[in-house]
């Protein structure tokens, strides 16, 4: 029995149920609200005392750290494998995950809250907005936050985490040039991992990042994962519309800030 809680929209969610989805495995859904604050309900801080989603529960056991689920579902469901045989492309899978966990997700929370979700929260009454600035555990964390919810793309956090991903997209596009997936031969948990940053910046506007006339090999990899048969249940399928055109449309609204950034 699995019970994954998780969120729509966050990254590492997605990642998470891109690998229960491609090795058919279904979960029971708790959905966490992180605009509301529900990550640091107290019940929810025991399973998982980062505040952070997701966490999964198999058999009694809580799991946390997307990554690390990603690694235990290889170790307690290998029959539908994510990762090759090959001792080299397992290195090279796990030096993407590597640089996701360490790079790429800590940027996340800036690129995103700096354009989308600051809109939502600077609407909420002061009182919930420092009560959910408070509970972040993190002290660097919280003052990036702070920083991005009151001054968008243009904190001095912004610039340095899009570069970020920016080399992401960069590297991508090289590896991509020899190898049809990041994990080898077929879809594996180093493209579970980093789909959801490539599909951020879309969602935020950033699509013409994305382009086949810019990153081609990036483009052909983007295309042939949202077209594998569980990518609605994994990903889209979650989002409602009005969260994807509401992000776009915020992203719409800063790419010419973001836009010379990006260069
Ligand atoms: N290293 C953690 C990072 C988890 C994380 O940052 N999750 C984000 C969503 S993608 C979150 O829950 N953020 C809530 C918050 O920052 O308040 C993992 O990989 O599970």
């Amino acid at each position: 029995m699995l019970s994954l809680y998780h969120n729509a929209a966050s990254t590492c969610s997605q990642k998470v149920r891109l690998v229960l989805a491609g090795k058919g495995l279904e979960f029971e859904s708790h959905e966490i609200d992180l605009i509301a604050g529900e990550q640091h309900d107290p019940d929810y801080v025991k399973l998982n005392p980062n505040h952070v989603v997701p966490t999964l529960v198999h058999n009694g056991s809580v799991l946390i750290e997307s990554s690390l689920i990603n690694e235990y579902l290889e170790d307690a469901f290998p029959e539908a494998p994510m990762l090759s045989a090959d001792p080299v492309k397992r290195h090279a899978a796990r030096l993407w995950i590597k640089r996701a966990d360490t790079q790429v997700q800590p940027m996340a929370g800036i690129v995103t809250y700096a354009i989308g979700p600051r809109n939502m929260i600077l609407n909420q009454p002061e009182e919930v907005r420092e009560r959910n600035l408070a509970e972040i555990p993190d002290p660097k964390r919280r003052a990036e936050r702070r920083s991005v919810i009151e001054n968008g793309v243009k904190s001095p956090e912004f610039e340095g985490a899009l570069r970020v991903f920016i080399n992401l997209l960069n590297d991508m596009e090289s590896d991509l040039e020899n190898n049809a997936w990041l994990s080898g031969e077929s879809f594996g948990v180093a493209d579970a991992c980093m789909l959801p940053y490539v599909l951020r910046l879309d969602h935020l506007a950033m699509t013409p990042l994305l382009e086949a006339s810019v990153r081609p090999n990036l483009a052909d990899w983007y295309a042939r994962l949202q077209a594998l048969p569980y990518y609605g249940s994994a990903v889209t399928g979650w989002l409602p519309e009005a969260l994807v055109s509401f992000f776009r449309g915020t992203g719409e609204a800063v790419w010419k800030d973001i836009e010379p950034m990006t260069r």
